[in-house]
């Protein structure tokens, strides 16, 4: 299913809900019921339901997660990941600030109805069916999109993705994608933030109850690519990597490292601490 107008995608939305069109995180294809979150709103998960509120703090929507459609395990999620880094935080204090930098590829050379994600994140260590991501995207996903590059940041848990309002973006332009804890109180319950803080309209705000997004990675994600020119060219690099903990400590990230070895796409560890995708 190919969708060459955001609009259309739109409508779509809302006539019905659940899209099967493909959302970042390793969730391919499985349908998600796709939420976009006013500008300037935020996400808060309340006892078992997660809600949206506006920027004037305006409850907008109430979310019941659909556990059943949650991702399951990290081979699962991975589906899609074509060359990738994780790495688990090991520490007892946890992840607080999260900053990465990439630039926006060429477009590439064919357009096949492919999608292809670009993104730093954090999930769960285990359980990991939640994720928070600044994503670069090219082609059609649940949030729209086309024979284009555009940033949007998703949050995805439970079966439903949570997504601020595509910006399209230009090759050559520098993102920075940055995910932070931004609260934590006395009952566990963890407040993030993730934004590209040079691209505006992008910020996501999200209160959990309980869940310590633990789990980092530096991923490109790709559906449906028929030939080697579906991807981009050159490099991508993700670099100016900066993990910060809780307790101030700043760590370098020992990245396990997965490659595509079928599609001759890989990822490399620079002696700066950057990883290169090759395409
Ligand atoms: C933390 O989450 C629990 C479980 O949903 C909730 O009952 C509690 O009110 C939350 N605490 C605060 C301070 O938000
Ligand atoms: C990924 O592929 C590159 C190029 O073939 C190789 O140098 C590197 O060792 C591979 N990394 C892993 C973890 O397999
Ligand atoms: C739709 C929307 O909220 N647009 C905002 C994007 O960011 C600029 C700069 O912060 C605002 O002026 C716009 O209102």
């Amino acid at each position: 299913m190919r969708f060459s107008s955001p609009v259309l995608l739109g409508f779509l939305i809302h006539a019905a809900l659940v899209v099967t069109a493909q959302a970042p995180g390793g969730h391919g294809t499985s349908a998600l019921n796709s939420h976009q979150i006013p500008a300037g709103g935020r996400i808060a998960h309340v006892g078992d339901d997660i809600h949206i509120l506006d920027a004037s703090g305006r409850v907008v929507d109430v979310v019941i997660p659909i556990t059943s459609n949650a991702v399951s395990s990290r081979q699962d999620q991975q589906s899609g990941y074509i060359a990738f880094g994780f790495w688990d935080n090991p520490a007892s204090s946890p992840i607080s600030s999260f900053t990465t930098t990439w630039t926006v590829p060429p477009a590439p050379a064919t357009y096949n109805g492919q999608t292809v994600f670009l993104f730093s994140s954090v999930g769960q260590v285990s359980g990991v069916s939640t994720i928070l991501q600044p994503v670069l995207q090219y082609g059609v996903s649940n949030t729209g999109g086309g024979e284009f590059w555009a940033v949007t940041t998703w949050y995805i848990t439970g079966g439903n993705a949570f997504y601020t309002t595509p910006v399209p973006v230009n090759t050559g332009q520098v993102l920075t994608g940055i995910i932070s804890l931004t609260g934590q109180n006395a009952s566990n319950n963890y407040s993030y933030a993730s934004q590209f803080t040079n691209v505006a309209n992008t910020t996501l705000q999200v209160t959990t109850t309980d869940q310590i997004l633990n789990s980092a990675t530096e991923t490109l994600e790709a559906y449906a690519i028929t030939d080697a020119s579906d991807y981009p060219t050159g490099t991508t690099v993700f670099s100016g990597i900066e993990m910060v903990l809780a307790d101030g400590s700043v760590v370098a990230p020992a990245w396990s490292i997965t490659n595509d070895t079928a599609d001759g796409v890989f990822m490399m560890l620079g002696g700066d601490g950057s990883l290169t995708i090759t395409y």
